[in-house]
């Protein structure tokens, strides 16, 4: 892929997944076939998480005097909130905040729900629209103005331990979340300056862009008790004591659809893994002047056999040229094609083309259909995700030495280095290299190695790169 940027904006535009000509920036519709990728992403997710987290939905509007509450967080958000100042004609007497991220509509909440040890641990999520007037280039999935899907999650503990183990399942869920979608992903703890605003530690996911750059596509947030503090989230413990509960919260958002998108496709266009591809199959006959009926039949009896083993699939009737057709579904990346014509019909033979590889495989029309296609959307998936976690390796380099590190992410790396750790170090290096530091990869592992930029002795791995 030549130009990255370029390629994405088209292929939303070309397989029809949003359209950005929206009179507002950073705002765009989701078109039907973009909206069933999303649902079938938010499917996953919502499985995912629906085991243990209850799903709930708070208000859009966020009273000015909770968001100011907590100092740190509203310091972060300044800058990014949208507000809402008139009802009709008239002048609000509070001005009411667009919700930017969650936390202080629900905790005022959660602070009326928890009395005791017994009332926790709460574990919810809402997946909802967020406003946050970004300042960076916007761009559609990736930098919005309104996030579309923004999956929250928020938990409240009895313990530090609990809450530090929740930070963990988190962590569990998007590893599943990202390997169902076959997207590679690196996991760093972000440098303290750039934690989420009110949160003790912020571990983030990563994946590398085709064009070398990092984009964050899920947080997971130990908040620690500073938002209890601030909310009065108090519960009485076992032994009749009053104490601060412990809270988390985690999202994702649009970027993972954008990630996917980006992590597959091709010079052709989508290349959807099979759990996330609104159908998965796309049933072509190739009809010429004689045989269609039959064809037709066949085709509406296979269309059949493989729904009835829960596969989706469509059969693409349209009028025109089959050379189109092809090109059409290439295009929004159905993983497989089946072909029948007159001629195979009459030898018993069918095709079955694999989007991911471009293979051919012709099949007997006597085989066990629906188990050949299951296998191989299975090998469709298992090959995505290889490729992709294959891309990232070669992308990634570790390096001993910093001072060419400016020019090494410009040839589309992304850089392991050995690190002291120390914020003063970190913020140097930033400033100097101008290439973030996205955080730590491994954390306190035992090595001789130096910092090589304090010479002092380094104690994590951590990730440098550019970053969207
Ligand atoms: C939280 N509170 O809010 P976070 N466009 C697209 N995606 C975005 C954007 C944007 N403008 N900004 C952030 N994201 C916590 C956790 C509730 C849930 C995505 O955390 O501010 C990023 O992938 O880190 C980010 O990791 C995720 O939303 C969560 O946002």
């Amino acid at each position: 892929m030549e130009n990255f940027s370029e390629w994405f904006h088209e292929i939303l535009e070309k397989a029809e997944i949003t359209d950005s000509r929206y009179p507002i920036k950073g705002m765009s519709v989701w078109l039907p076939y973009g909206f069933q990728i999303r649902r079938a992403c938010l499917n996953i997710y919502r499985d995912l998480l629906d085991s243990e987290h209850d799903e709930v939905l708070f208000p859009l509007l966020i009273p000015e005097e909770e968001l100011a509450k907590e100092g740190i967080h509203v310091k972060g958000f300044e800058d990014e909130v949208y507000w809402v100042t008139h009802g009709g004609q008239k002048e609000l007497n509070e001005k009411l905040a667009i919700r930017p991220t969650s936390e202080t509509a629900m905790y005022p909440m959660f602070s009326l729900w928890v009395r005791s040890h017994i009332d926790l641990p709460i574990k919810q999520y809402q997946v909802v629209n967020t406003f946050r007037y970004e300042t960076k280039h916007t761009r559609p999935l990736i930098r919005v103005r309104e996030i579309t899907t923004f999956a929250e999650a928020h938990t409240v503990h009895s313990s530090p331990e609990e809450a530090a183990e929740q930070v963990e399942t988190g962590i569990e869920i998007y590893k599943e979340l990202f390997d169902e979608m076959g997207i590679a992903y690196l996991i760093s703890k972000r440098p303290v300056w750039d934690k989420f605003p009110g949160a003790e530690y912020t571990m983030a996911f990563d994946t590398i862009m085709p064009d070398g750059k990092t984009l964050q596509i899920g947080t997971v947030h130990n908040l620690g008790q500073t938002f209890a503090k601030t909310f009065e989230i108090t519960f009485e413990n076992k032994e009749g004591n009053h104490e601060y509960a412990y809270q988390t919260c985690y999202g994702i958002s649009d970027r993972v659809i954008a990630a996917a998108i980006a992590a597959h496709g091709d010079e052709k266009g989508l290349i959807l893994p099979p759990r996330i591809a609104p159908k998965q199959i796309t049933i072509i006959p190739i009809i010429f002047k004689d045989g269609g009926e039959e064809v037709m039949a066949k085709c509406l009896e296979i269309k059949k056999s493989l729904e009835s083993k829960g596969i989706r699939v469509q059969m693409d009737t349209r009028d025109i040229r089959p050379g189109k057709k092809f090109f059409d579904w290439e295009l929004k990346g159905t993983p497989l094609r089946f072909e029948l014509g007159p001629r195979d019909l009459k030898n018993n033979v069918a095709i079955l083309g694999r989007r991911d590889t471009g293979e051919k495989i012709e099949i007997s029309l006597e085989d066990d259909l629906p188990s050949k296609v299951e296998d191989l959307l299975m090998e469709i998936e298992e090959n995505l995700k290889a490729k992709s976690w294959k891309a990232q390796e070669d992308k990634l380099i570790t390096l001993e030495s910093l001072d060419n590190v400016g020019e090494i992410v410009d040839e589309e790396k992304v850089v392991k280095f050995y690190w002291c750790g120390e914020e003063e170090c970190g913020k140097e290096i930033e400033e100097e290299t101008e290439v973030d530091i996205l955080g730590i990869n491994e954390e306190n592992i035992k090595t001789d190695k130096i910092c090589p930029h304090c010479g002092k002795p380094a104690k994590h791995v951590a990730l440098m790169a550019k970053t969207y």
